[in-house]
């Protein structure tokens, strides 16, 4: 069948080509999911990191040194870089401008045939073709050969040919920066489509963490964002890149030497980066990159330095007789106690394996990692004999305490307290026998925790209550750590048991829910509860089986009406709610009552009478002043000041409460914060504790 070619605005035409790149851009506006994971905050905030994408990889490619985000007053976002202009010629197979392509047609983006770019960031490539057919509008300016090109879309759809402009909109700092005579760059503007993304709001933060990876990352860059809604400027630039980082991550704990560090270039172009130091805490914070994206699941690249490590330090300490022949070689469990590292690689074709592609797949990494760690470790020990020895004491300690703790743990476990049979006391467990079926909540407080065993659905629900804050397992090692009644009390009710010893199939309930306080203390023992369950429960994080249940802030009365509220904004949407009902109400009954009394009563009169009906039913809320009524606000300070039915309705029914499930991300946020908070380090808490006063007046 022929295709119809068809008039256009332009007085073009429309060929089969241009029906394909409709149909695409269709597609994403159809199924925006399949291209950018959701439409919410989170898949909101995808379409900078794309835009941004971009830009790193030129930056890679070592043609950019500096990116501006820029959030505007109206929503809009610009990503401005300083590479070398997206090229905005005529292709060969299109007939149409590059610039064009890569903004109307699906998965065009970036690698032109591999010329331009040595590395880029596999992850995330979905093309800015899908930030375009997401955004109600965009506007891309080049600068290029001495000249300014610019092109505008709306919904992914050209509104303009690519066109020679006099002179740059804007004047954005990656441009105008150092001075150059003439200055190349890219400068891309998007309104978000709020027919796709139910809600539209920038979270500074998020943009401000990639910002700061990025810069550590690639070292020489400078990134920054304005955020012109507050005014706020943030940049960040790393001349150390990965050290930076690592002490960065150390700054809160006392480390024992200097950062060590690598950086090896292979043959097939990979570029190994990596540092390490550690430090006196017993924590373990390795992260890991490839082409910039975060590996959170490990990979290759961290199997390559973990075996390194453990091999290294095993030479070495046999070299300088801290092990003896007789004695067994130090784990790798030995050598991760107060280890900080990053490693970031940069290679041609990256492999994103696993559910969530966070794990780097590429086989040949593995050896390159290994080797380069192996020379760089075995040098510094060599070179630094004092360092060598801490290092070398310190696994040692962490293997002997893992001795210790074990024969503890054996003597525990044979005494049978961590059995199913000795559940804790104040666990009020449910009748539900399936895990599937039934959920475990731990309340903050004693008082809280009554009030939830009366509102709970005994059937399904079993409530823990915990007492006060439960022990720092960041310093308790693992013996203590299990003499601590609550911490204890958690283990038992859970039933799977921890770390090697941790079994899925022992899992007691399918859901568990942390539920504290919305104030300082409350965040404090989430973060708690958080950094247990990140480092001996890891398990149920990644299987998305932990909550943090959400009570409400606010209950609103007007009438017998009441309305419960999560957030300020949604007190606002109730308190309007409330007074048009109300308002409604009052405008039913007086039509009533003038149909009833119609001639027999005047009109005052019969206001009069509704204005009655209305206050007698209303024994909550106050006089507006315009012949309605405000609804009584009550603000809840905590979970103390509900009642078993109030809990039930709002927190615990899960018809009507909120939950919100904890990733990967929240828990490794808590254990940096709970670092940050707990560490050894008094200064950094003394720091913490300051900057978060200001929250915490707020808060009541
Ligand atoms: C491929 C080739 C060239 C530039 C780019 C890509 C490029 C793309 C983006 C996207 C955002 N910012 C960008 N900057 C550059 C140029 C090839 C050449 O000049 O020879």
């Amino acid at each position: 069948m022929a295709i119809k070619t068809t008039e256009t605005k332009a007085g073009g035409t429309y060929s089969a080509k241009d029906i394909q790149v409709l149909e695409g851009l269709e597609a994403v506006r159809r199924r925006p999911g399949m291209y950018i994971g959701t439409t919410d905050l989170r898949g909101l905030h995808h379409l900078i990191r794309e835009v941004l994408d971009n830009s790193i990889d030129e930056a890679m490619n070592g043609t950019c040194d500096r990116i501006d985000v820029t959030i505007h007053a109206d929503k809009t976002i610009t990503v401005a870089d300083n590479g070398r202009g997206i090229p905005t010629d005529i292709q060969k197979q299109t007939g149409k401008s590059a610039l064009e392509v890569v903004h109307t047609i699906l998965h065009a983006g970036g690698k032109f045939g591999g010329a331009g770019y040595k590395v880029s960031g596999g992850l995330h490539g979905v093309g800015v073709s899908v930030v375009n057919a997401l955004s109600t509008w965009l506007r891309v300016e080049v600068h290029r050969d001495g000249k300014v090109f610019e092109q505008t879309y709306e919904r992914g759809k050209p509104t303009s040919k690519v066109k020679q402009i006099a002179k740059g909109k804007f004047a954005p700092p990656a441009l105008i920066w150092k001075e150059r005579p003439n200055p190349t760059g890219t400068i891309t503007t998007f309104t978000p489509d709020p027919e796709m993304f139910p809600v539209i709001e920038w979270d500074a933060a998020i943009v401000v963490q990639w910002l700061r990876e990025t810069a550590y990352l690639n070292k020489g860059l400078w990134l920054s964002l304005h955020d012109e809604r507050t005014g706020g400027d943030e940049s960040f630039y790393f001349d150390g890149g990965v050290v930076s980082f690592v002490r960065h991550l150390n700054k809160s704990v006392q480390p024992l030497h200097r950062p060590v560090y690598v950086e090896r270039s292979f043959e097939n172009d990979t570029v190994v980066e990596a540092s390490l130091q550690y430090n006196d805490s017993f924590g373990e914070k390795v992260h890991t990159f490839a082409n910039n994206i975060n590996t959170m699941d490990g990979g290759a690249h961290l199997t390559g330095f973990r075996t390194a490590l453990t091999r290294t330090i095993n030479a070495h300490a046999r070299k300088i007789s801290a092990l003896k022949e007789a004695d067994p070689n130090l784990t790798a469990e030995d050598v991760r106690e107060g280890l900080t590292a990053v490693i970031s690689i940069k290679i041609k074709e990256p492999q994103f394996e696993g559910q969530t592609k966070t794990r780097l797949g590429n086989a040949e990494v593995q050896g390159q990692v290994a080797s380069a760690v192996n020379d760089a470790l075995g040098t510094f020990l060599e070179e630094n004999p004092q360092d060598a020895r801490r290092i070398v004491e310190k696994c040692l300690t962490a293997f002997r305490a893992r001795e210790a703790a074990r024969k503890a743990r054996d003597l525990v476990l044979r005494k049978g307290a961590l059995d199913g049979f000795s559940l804790p006391g104040k666990l009020a467990d449910c009748s539900e026998r399936s895990a599937e079926r039934s959920e475990l909540v731990i309340v903050e407080g004693d008082s809280a925790g009554g009030s939830a065993k009366q509102g709970r659905d005994r059937r399904f629900q079993a409530i823990l209550p915990l007492r006060g804050k439960i022990l720092n397992v960041e310093k308790a090692r693992a013996d203590k750590m299990l003499g601590n009644e609550e911490i204890r009390a958690i283990i038992t009710a859970l039933g799977t048991g921890i770390g090697d010893f941790f079994d899925m199939s022992k899992l007691r309930y399918g859901k568990t829910i942390l539920l504290a306080d919305a104030d300082v203390d409350g965040s404090h023992i989430r973060t708690l509860l958080l950094t247990l369950l990140y480092r001996h429960f890891r398990p149920l994080i990644d299987a998305g089986r932990v909550f943090i249940g959400q009570p409400p802030l606010y209950r609103l009365q007007l009438g017998r009406e009441v309305r419960w509220a999560y957030s300020d904004s949604e007190r606002d949407k109730a308190i309007k709610e409330l007074k048009s009902l109300a308002a409604k109400r009052r405008d039913d009954r007086k039509k009533t009552t003038k149909a009833k009394g119609k001639g027999a009563k005047g009109e005052a009169e019969a206001e009069a009478e509704a204005a009655e009906a209305a206050s007698a039913s209303t024994d909550e809320g106050t006089d507006d002043g315009k012949g309605g009524r405000d609804p009584a606000i009550a603000r809840y300070k905590g979970l103390g000041e509900m009642n078993a039915d109030q809990l039930w309705e709002t927190t615990l029914n899960p018809a009507t409460r909120t939950l919100r499930r904890v990733t990967l991300e929240d828990a490794e946020k808590a254990d940096e914060v709970f670092d940050e908070l707990m560490g050894n380090e008094v200064e950094g808490r003394k720091k913490w504790i300051m900057a978060n006063a200001k929250k915490a007046a707020l808060d009541v």
